[in-house]
């Protein structure tokens, strides 16, 4: 059999097609777009690597996906593909419009007309599997319960309202074609092949730089923090057992200020990587808030541990060190994602096709 992912050359999805293809010879195919946020370098490790195989191309393009669901018949679809950054949602929302929801919508659409086609068998078989952020249900206060699954969606951000659309897409794909779906809510992902726009990454590369480490507000904002490959584990975990039309909240038990985490990173790299000026904490800077900006979000993840069992293996500290360990061993990468040197090669490659 084989499983089709989407957005497989981005942060969290390159990660998850790494680390399948460690737990299983089962094939991967790998659709993206490559935007600013896609790099076919995080999978050059699967160069010539028979079971995987990779697609260049928009979830908005219906007859792409027809193509390729009739090619390769999948068993599943993993969908990460996304515009994922919320300042970049702030400042120019009509993308994460087209990409959250219309490209979601085409999914949906063609997974229905190939999965209508399929024999019993397949049919009971196939899952479309939509990952999805806590973001969705909104912003909580210090004293607030966590993030339960029945919480209402409250999105208060561009990239968060085009999430919540994008699930209840695919809530009503299931209710009323039957597709059989299944949704996950994780909370903030961090490790490595992390775009140097969100905050762990970008503290990273800045520090390096000595470039101010810019905080937002007050930096008592609150998230939940998860290692990328404890997310994948989890993904693994519902496509093996979760129950049709349910979503599943996934996250660490691991709420942390800004700031927190932010010193955290300088005192790793204190250790790690001492600067003769003195510790890193001398950048951070207190820059203007986000607008909008949520206060809290945190992640009751006792669903799917309860009903399959999952569990994070890794715990922040020793989560953040293998990360900050990654982006010290890996300074070219950092540099090509930066430069956009790497992204004009994958033009002149295409155009040349
Ligand atoms: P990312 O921005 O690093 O990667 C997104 C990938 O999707 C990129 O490779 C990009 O090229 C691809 N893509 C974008 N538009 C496309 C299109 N129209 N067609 C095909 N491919 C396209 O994002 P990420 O952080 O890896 O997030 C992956 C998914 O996980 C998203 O759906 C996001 O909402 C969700 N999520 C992210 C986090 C997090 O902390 N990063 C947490 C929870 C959920
Ligand atoms: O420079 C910064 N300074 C700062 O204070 C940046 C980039 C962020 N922040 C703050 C804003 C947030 O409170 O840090 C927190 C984390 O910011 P991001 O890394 O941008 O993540 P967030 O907005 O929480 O969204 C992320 O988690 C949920 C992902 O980008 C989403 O795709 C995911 O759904």
């Amino acid at each position: 059999m084989t499983i089709l992912v989407t957005g497989g050359a981005g942060f969290i999805g390159s990660n998850f097609v790494l680390d399948w293809l460690k737990q299983s010879d089962e094939p991967v195919v790998t659709l993206d777009a490559l935007t600013y946020a896609g790099n076919l370098e995080n999978l050059a490790s699967l160069d010539g690597d028979a079971r995987h195989s990779f697609v260049k191309g928009d979830i908005c393009d219906r007859a792409l996906i027809d193509q390729l669901l009739a090619t390769h018949k999948p068993r599943a679809l993993v969908h990460f593909a996304a515009e994922s950054h919320v300042d970049r949602s702030i400042s120019g929302p009509g993308a994460f419009m087209r990409t959250n929801i219309e490209g979601t919508y085409t999914l949906l659409e063609a997974a229905r007309a190939y999965w209508s086609g399929l024999g019993d068998e397949a049919k009971a078989a196939f899952r479309f599997h939509h990952v999805s952020t806590d973001e969705v249900y909104g912003s909580l206060q210090a004293d607030d319960p966590q993030f339960a699954e029945t919480k209402a969606y409250e999105p208060n951000s561009p990239y968060s309202a085009s999430k919540a659309a994008s699930d209840h897409l695919v809530r009503a794909w299931h209710h009323t074609y039957g597709l059989p779906v299944i949704t996950t809510n994780c909370s903030n992902n961090y490790g490595p092949y992390h775009f140097p726009e969100k905050l762990i990454p970008l503290m990273i590369v800045n520090a390096l730089a000595g470039k101010p480490l810019p905080i937002y507000g007050d930096g008592q904002n609150v998230r939940d923090w998860l290692y990328v490959t404890d997310h994948a584990s989890a993904i693994r975990a519902v496509l093996a057992g979760g129950r049709l039309g349910e979503t599943y909240n996934v996250g660490g038990w691991n709420e942390m200020t800004n700031l927190e985490i932010v010193n955290t990173v300088c005192e790793l790299l204190d250790e790690l990587r001492p600067d003769a000026t003195g510790s890193y904490k001398r950048l951070i800077t207190y820059v203007k808030d986000r607008p909008g900006h949520d206060r809290r979000y945190a992640i009751d993840a006792r669903k799917i541990e309860r009903e399959l069992g999952w569990r994070p293996a890794e715990t922040f500290a020793t989560g953040i060190r293998k990360t900050v360990q990654w982006y010290l061993d890996n300074p070219e990468w950092v540099q090509r994602v930066q430069s956009g040197a790497y992204r004009e090669w994958v033009q002149a490659q295409y155009a040349q096709a």
